[in-house]
């Protein structure tokens, strides 16, 4: 087990890559903090898996763009395990909208979520390593399309670009702590959020085609990654933006 003894919180945990990641973790031998928005019950069955590795675990509800509220989780998973080794920023919203359909409020909400709230969390979380001298690890779920854009994707583009260069500039903030800040970019992942843009047969397979390896990805395509990234073996590797997409995204047909 590569991270026995470290403890983690995972954002948006109850279902997809986050829940994904945080089993993985768990695998693993750390502890983790199950954060969810919305689903309880969902997030109660992720902690029961974690629980059943034989490691701690506890949910914990928290909309990652309100800072008081992801000030309470930080504190929480202080106040249980003692400390934070590592940051997992997955939580996001990806509401398909075309460009000139995109409402000012449904703007503002993509951008609160996927990058104020990575932000956020990432404050909070660098700071209580850095109160405990952890040379800790902080992980930014981006995308692929946060190099590539989509016509009704603007707002969750931007918000992924953002991403990239929060984590680049964290990075370079963090590093004489001996904090690493690196982000994935997955591909095109089989998850609740692609749910209905990938119901049509027509679309799914145009999107399976621009894979050289053949087929969509699953969450546990991204899960090893968080491992590899929050272990030893990744101890000299920050600001790095790892791709996992199957080839997609170098493929121009
Ligand atoms: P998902 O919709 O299944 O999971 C997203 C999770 O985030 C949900 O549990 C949701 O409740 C949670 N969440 C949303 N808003 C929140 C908030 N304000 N506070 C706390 N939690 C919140 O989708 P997924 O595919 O598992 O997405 C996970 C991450 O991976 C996202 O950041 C997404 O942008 C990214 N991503 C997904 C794909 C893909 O193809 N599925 C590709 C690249 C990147
Ligand atoms: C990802 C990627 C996928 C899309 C999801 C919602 O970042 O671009 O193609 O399905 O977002």
């Amino acid at each position: 087990m590569r991270l026995s003894g470290k403890n983690a919180i995972v954002t948006g945990a109850s279902r997809g890559i986050g829940r994904a990641i945080a089993i993985r973790l768990a695998q693993e031998g750390a502890n983790v903090v199950v954060n969810y928005a919305a689903n309880a019950d969902a997030a109660q069955e992720v902690a029961e898996i974690i629980r059943s590795l034989g490691v701690q675990t506890f949910v914990y509800k928290a909309d990652v763009s309100k800072a008081k509220e992801v000030q309470a989780m930080v504190q929480a998973a202080l106040d249980e395990f003692g400390a934070i080794h590592i940051l997992v920023n997955n939580a996001g919203i990806c509401p398909f909208e075309d460009f000139l359909n995109i409402s000012e409020e449904l703007w503002d909400r993509v951008i609160e979520v996927n990058l104020k709230g990575y932000f956020l969390c990432s404050q909070f979380v660098a700071k209580s390593m850095i109160e405990r001298g952890i040379k800790g690890r902080i992980i930014n779920i981006s995308s692929i399309s946060s190099l590539v854009g989509g016509s009704k994707q603007a707002h969750y583009c931007a918000s992924k670009a953002g991403i990239n260069l929060l984590t680049i500039s964290m990075a370079i903030a963090l590093g004489p702590y001996g904090i690493t800040c690196n982000a994935i970019l997955p591909g095109t992942i089989e998850t609740d959020i692609n749910k209905e843009d990938l119901s049509d047969p027509a679309k799914r397979a145009y999107m399976i085609k621009r894979v050289p390896l053949g087929r969509l990805g699953v969450p546990e395509d991204v899960a090893g990654a968080v491992v590899f990234l929050a272990s030893d073996d990744a101890n000299y590797i920050t600001g790095s933006l790892l791709v996992i997409d199957g080839g997609m995204l170098i493929n121009l047909q």
